[in-house]
């Protein structure tokens, strides 16, 4: 694995969230601006609940930032708790199915599910949201642009084409509160979501991210632990609420024969300045990646959200002390939280892009990565031509 990493810490109801970034080279300009936004997306979208109202999610750099720019140092950052009353609130002794507080507790050896559920809260996404959207001032130097958005709510499916752009896809998502490019599917989408909340319920749905300006050649197919497309999952699949992730045709492979499934290869030297190489593909099933590396194809991925474990209706479930059977306890809550997951997705995705890439192209400042990617790329697209080249 390579040298970037990052780690987030704080609990929903604590102080704050954190997130410590370390192996970012020096000379990244960092736009906070950016992160801010991203932060802002996170907050929103149609379903969620009162906390979003109380919480202004702003990023503050403690270290490794110097005018504006990285110094290669670990990058330290707070996001504030506005709600911060942790130790106040009350303690949780019916678990809610789905969320962790039972096999928290069980776990921790404890009654108060509040031990376990104020860091398995999805507030901590606020953190991961910042370590990407910092790593995409990153990507942003090498034209790698990662974009996520809503394919699924409930039963309601968007058609994003693979030709648009990101800045088409942002464009056609920002427009509206369910973050999906399609708009002819956004008022089922938020009918669903309105009908739920009426009948005191919570729903889930599918969000996709595609990565476009990829380079070939990240990930390796070395040893299991650097394939990308497996580090690709569990950075989605570990978002909380997630219960599956596919690449490209992903679970669609299962009933198609190889021929309809494997993306054929043809060469035109008119695309040799772009990701592919040249090396065209008559489709991208494989969603970017082969051999657990990147092919020169956008990288396109799904992660399905499940339904909000939190219904105010409740769920069958039985006290931890009495160990009678209660409804589960009702915290207050979001009906829908998909379309901020899919800012999550997006940023989780961009942070092992860029880990991959700093892999490849390591260095202690943008310039040497700099370096270490020009020469790649400009040996890459002389492939079989090229006495440096490894043929
Ligand atoms: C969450 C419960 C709710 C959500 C929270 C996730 O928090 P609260 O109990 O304060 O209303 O709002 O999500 C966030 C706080 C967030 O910022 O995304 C849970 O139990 O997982």
């Amino acid at each position: 694995m390579g040298l970037l990493d990052y780690r987030t810490a704080g609990e929903s109801h604590g102080a704050a969230v954190v997130v410590l970034i370390e192996g970012m080279p020096a000379g990244v300009p960092l736009d906070v601006d950016k992160v801010n936004a991203e932060l802002r997306r996170r907050q929103g979208g149609y379903g969620r609940g009162g906390r979003q109202r109380i919480e202004q999610d702003t990023l503050e750099v403690l270290s490794g930032v110097r005018q504006g720019r990285t110094i290669g140092s670990p990058i330290a950052a707070r996001i504030t708790n506005r709600d911060y009353r942790i130790d106040e609130a009350p303690p949780v002794h019916r678990p809610r199915p789905g969320h962790a507080d039972l096999a928290g507790s069980v776990k921790w050896l404890t009654t108060d599910c509040r031990e376990t559920l104020e860091r398995a809260s999805a507030r901590e996404t606020a953190g991961r949201v910042a370590a990407g959207a910092i790593a995409k001032c990153l990507l942003d130097e090498f034209g790698i642009d990662v974009v996520g958005f809503v394919v699924q709510i409930g039963s309601f499916i968007a058609h994003a084409d693979d030709g648009l752009s990101a800045d088409e896809l942002r464009k056609a998502r920002d427009a509206n509160e369910v973050y999906c490019p399609d708009r002819t599917v956004v008022k089922p989408m938020t009918d669903t979501i309105r009908e739920a909340k009426k009948n005191k319920d919570t729903c889930g749905g599918i969000v996709e991210v595609r990565v476009l300006g990829v380079p070939p050649g990240l990930g390796s197919c070395w040893r299991w632990q650097d394939k990308l497309d497996g580090r690709l999952m569990q950075a989605v699949g570990s978002i909380q609420a997630f219960k599956g992730v596919e690449i490209g045709l992903g679970f669609g492979c299962a009933e198609r024969p190889g021929s309809q499934v494997h993306d054929e290869i043809d060469y035109d030297a008119a695309q040799r300045d772009r990701p592919s190489l040249g090396f065209v593909r008559r489709s991208n099933n494989a969603g970017g990646l082969e051999g657990g590396m990147t092919n020169g194809q956008p990288i396109v991925l799904r992660g399905v959200m499940k339904p909000i474990s939190t219904l105010l209706r409740g769920l069958d479930s039985v006290n931890l002390n009495t160990k009678q059977a209660e409804r589960s306890d009702y915290e207050r809550s979001d009906v829908c939280a998909v379309p901020a997951a899919s800012v999550v997705a997006e940023n989780v995705t961009a942070f092992e892009i860029a880990r991959a890439l700093l892999e490849k192209f390591a260095g202690d400042t943008l310039g040497e990565v700099r370096a270490a990617y020009d020469y790649y790329v400009t040996t890459a697209r002389r492939l079989g031509a090229n006495p440096d080249a490894n043929e």
